[in-house]
């Protein structure tokens, strides 16, 4: 049996479209930062029974595709054609609002790796964990993270940019909703690519902020980093919104948040919003501001919840 832990992470600059389904390709690189709050871990053991199984915690789950993509893989790489028994439990603290793939499937990637007895590199773990979920692949590493979209199967791989982080970026997740019935992110990417007129700037755009977000973290600059990803994550949600039929995934409350988010940076201080493929916002601030920020949002919205994240480290063994 061998057992991973992995972190989510935030996409500073964001994947959304695959230009190869069947193999996971993205139209755009993409780049984020590891968290250190809601992780995943995730035990598995290769056995002599007939079916691969799965456990969420302590129920017993039909086998999904991309975990079934990930296990099928494991065995085509290592000769094995044992079955797998996948455990795994998401350690999320008071609701966040960050649940994600990306956790879930680098610490398959990386479990089920070691189970078989594979040595992978962190690449080519990177790579394995893309076939579950394209945003896994980014959580292999901690700190800042590059996906280089690639050509094909080995060039589409992230890779840190800078694994310690220090300086004082902080992300506050603040959960507006955990109920809405939402588009799932596959689903969305692939009505964007199909029928937003947009698409093709989109992925153009994003491709061009991965330098200037590299320069912006290599010069520790948040407010650069903050504006670059509002930026492109505006321009992402754009695709949705042009997409026919339309579609979004903001919430009343989400375009709340972003007006007050504008209204705290007249005040002089660094504050900006990121959103993926649910309504929750993460703001993007620094530490030293944090308390200043809730405090603003708490009087204009009460009763929100809100977790700090800092910078996070990569998806590691925890047991073999
Ligand atoms: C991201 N998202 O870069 C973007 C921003 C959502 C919005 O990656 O289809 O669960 O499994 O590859 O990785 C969420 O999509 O999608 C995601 P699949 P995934 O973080």
């Amino acid at each position: 049996m061998s057992k991973a832990r992995a972190y989510t992470n935030i996409a500073l600059i964001k994947y959304w479209g695959k230009r190869d389904v069947a193999e996971m390709l993205p139209y755009n690189s993409s780049l984020s930062l590891t968290l250190d709050q809601f992780y995943t871990e995730t035990s598995v053991d290769f056995v002599d029974q007939k079916e691969d199984q799965f456990f969420f915690g302590s129920e017993a789950q039909p086998v999904s595709p991309k975990v079934k993509r990930v296990l099928d893989r494991v065995r085509s790489l290592s000769g094995r054609d044992q079955a797998a028994v996948v455990k795994t439990v998401n350690h999320v603290p008071t609701s966040a609002g960050l649940a994600s793939s990306a956790s879930a499937f680098a610490a398959l990637a990386v479990a089920a790796s070691a189970a078989a007895d594979l040595q992978l590199s962190q690449r080519e773990l990177s790579i394995l964990a893309r076939h579950g979920s394209g945003s896994a692949s980014r959580s292999i590493f901690g700190g800042f993270v590059v996906w280089h979209a690639g050509v094909d199967d080995q060039s589409s791989f992230a890779e840190p940019i800078t694994e310690t982080v220090d300086f004082p970026i902080a992300v506050l997740a603040i959960l507006v909703d955990q109920g809405r019935k939402k588009v799932l992110s596959g689903a969305g990417m692939q009505a964007s690519v199909e029928t937003s007129p947009f698409f093709s700037a989109w992925a153009q755009t994003a491709e061009q902020a991965i330098p200037k977000m590299e320069k912006a973290i290599a010069n520790q600059d948040i407010a650069e980093i903050g504006a670059l990803a509002e930026t492109n994550a505006m321009q992402m949600h754009a695709t949705t919104l042009s997409a026919d039929p339309p579609f979004t995934y903001f919430a009343p409350e989400t375009l709340k948040i972003w007006e007050i988010v504008r209204e705290i940076r007249t005040k002089g201080l660094n504050c900006y919003l990121t959103l993926d493929a649910g309504p929750n916002p993460k703001l993007i601030c620094q530490l030293q501001d944090i308390e200043t920020i809730t405090n603003y949002l708490q009087n204009r919205i009460p009763d929100l919840t809100y977790t700090l994240c800092r910078p996070g480290s990569g998806a590691q063994l925890v047991a073999k």
